[in-house]
């Protein structure tokens, strides 16, 4: 059994009006995310202890052995992407009513949730992800995680919606400008009802 590439959940030139235009989407998602999905299935296929594994397993259990560094990077990598691209929406940037709620009881509202969650992206050095998580104490919490980290793997919480913040998400639409990618994201991309639905699911 091996990885497969995921549909994205709206077509190539879906968010081209919000700020993410088809090339990006077509570089990003059919030759980013696809190479790190063909180089894992390459790895897992060399290693008879990962074969038959789910992608959560492999990304578990490949984390931190430095032996299996090409593989967790390439793991990660896929589940990363698998969830941003559901972090995305042609009708972002609106916040569900009971996702607002959470946000005002741990953040103090949602201007301060963005301020965070932006400032997490920006303080990222290099490439990485900023995330929203539902953390262990049953609290929302920004974070951020460097390459192909991700929370599923260092345990920080639940994660519930995802930027990517390396510079192939954002080079084509904003060029180097980091942050007018973040403002962009959290006003008209950011599917907030995706982070509500795993919200509630949590
Ligand atoms: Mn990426």
């Amino acid at each position: 059994m091996s990885f497969t590439l995921p549909a994205l959940p709206y077509s190539y030139g879906a968010l081209a009006e919000r700020g993410m235009c088809q090339e990006t989407l077509e570089l990003h998602h059919g030759k980013h995310h696809q190479a790190y999905v063909n180089t894992l299935n390459t790895l897992v296929e060399k290693n008879d202890a990962l074969k038959g594994k789910t992608l959560e397993e492999v990304v578990k259990l490949s984390h931190g052995n430095p032996d299996l560094t090409p593989v967790f990077n390439n793991a990660g990598q896929h589940w990363n992407h698998s969830f941003f691209w559901n972090s995305l929406s042609p009708t972002g940037g609106g916040v569900p009513g009971t996702l607002e709620a959470k946000l005002k009881e741990d953040f103090g509202g949602v201007e301060q949730f963005k301020e965070q969650f932006k400032n997490a992206a920006l303080t990222q050095f290099g490439s990485g992800w900023a995330w929203l998580v539902l953390g262990n104490d049953g609290k929302l919490k920004v974070t951020k995680t460097p390459n192909a980290d991700t929370p599923i793997a260092t345990g920080e919480g639940k994660p519930l919606l995802v930027l990517d913040v390396w510079e192939h998400a954002y080079y084509v639409d904003f060029r180097n400008r980091r942050p007018d990618f973040t403002d962009n994201f959290l006003a008209r991309l950011a599917n907030f009802e995706f982070a509500a639905e795993n919200l509630k699911a949590a």
